[in-house]
């Protein structure tokens, strides 16, 4: 029995070999990992996940539509990275003190940072202002929120896992009317951020529209890898993933760019589903092996999990766009 288990697990390892030869990801067969069924209560969706290690645990935290298609976060704990189990509660909305109320919390990033998790998340009222609001937990039971960390009409924005040059760094993407900008800013507190800098990457046709960061950067010996979306507009927007490589000291400069998405809607849970045709990341966890886990929303509808490896993804971003190689 344990011999045919091991060659199982060969033959699984052998496919996936195989497979990451001509695609750098590879869906988790059993995909989706969570979906509607798994939430208590009467809901639309379940996903687009912020990703951490928890102590021994893996921790996802999802966006749950709820019946009223209001926003909220719940807490997914997990042995293994696949089998999530969903906490019943969504965690706490922290009433706001500023006029501008919270109604919707979602696609949240974690960062492990100083021995704290910080989350950053679009917080959304009755309308469609969007901000970006940061949390602080030691437990994932009790949430600080730290502020509002940039003025309204903001989404994708990540906190880097530690300070460059003394100063506390984030990726955001400030919208003006229809123009979106990404950038990378500082600050000495975590709550007072200037020193803004605009990111510029070589456009591609599967971003054409737009495209933001995805979770926290991951650092590695060549740079920050940065995991991205991107918009096409067919005839509905297109999401897909994709990934960049940003300077380990000036993480606004990009220094490698993968020219093609790493991740398209290709199976039915992504193509079908309140958003068709839309892969979203916002949660990865690296492990010790150098393999990756890309938690993902999918059609807006449930969540999906892919393996990769982080060097794959490395040499991707190194590709040669004037050379063609
Ligand atoms: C983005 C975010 C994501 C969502 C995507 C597609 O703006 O809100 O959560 O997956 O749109 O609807």
């Amino acid at each position: 029995m344990v011999k045919i288990r091991n060659f199982v697990k060969y033959l699984n390892k052998l496919e996936l070999e195989l497979q990451l030869e001509k695609e750098l990801l590879i869906r988790y067969t059993q995909n989706p990992i969570l979906n509607f069924k798994d939430v208590p209560y009467n809901c639309n969706a379940i996903y687009n996940p912020g990703a951490v290690k928890f102590g021994v645990k893996y921790l996802l935290l999802p966006r749950v539509e709820d019946g009223r298609r209001d926003n909220k976060l719940h807490v997914a704990l997990s042995d293994d990275g696949i089998n999530y189990e969903l906490s019943p509660e969504h965690i706490p909305m922290i009433p706001t003190n500023d006029g501008l109320p919270e109604r919707h919390m979602y696609d949240p990033r974690i960062t492990y940072l100083e021995g704290s998790y910080y989350i950053t998340y679009c917080s959304q009222d009755n309308s469609s202002l969007v901000r970006i609001g940061l949390l602080k937990t030691e437990d994932f039971q009790v949430f600080d929120r730290i502020g509002f960390i940039t003025p309204p009409w903001n989404r994708n924005c990540a906190l880097f896992p530690e300070k460059i040059n003394g100063q506390y760094v984030k990726i955001e993407r400030p919208m003006y009317g229809n123009e979106f900008f990404n950038m990378i800013s500082f600050s000495p507190d975590l709550i007072n951020w200037g020193n803004h800098k605009l990111i510029k990457l070589e456009t591609q046709t599967w971003f054409g529209e737009k495209w933001g960061a995805g979770p926290p950067p991951i650092k590695t010996k060549d740079g920050w890898l940065q995991i991205i979306h991107g918009v096409f507009l067919a005839c509905n927007y297109v999401y897909r993933i994709g990934v960049i490589l940003l300077d380990l000291e000036e993480p606004w400069k990009v220094v490698g760019q993968c020219p093609e998405f790493i991740l398209t809607p290709r199976e039915d849970y992504e193509r079908t589903g309140e958003t068709i045709n839309c892969v979203f990341c916002n949660g990865v966890i690296p492990e010790p092996d150098g393999t990756i886990k890309i938690y993902y929303g999918a059609a807006d509808t449930s969540i999906g999990l892919a393996f990769g490896r982080i060097d794959d993804l490395i040499n991707a971003c190194k590709y040669d766009m004037m050379n063609n190689k």
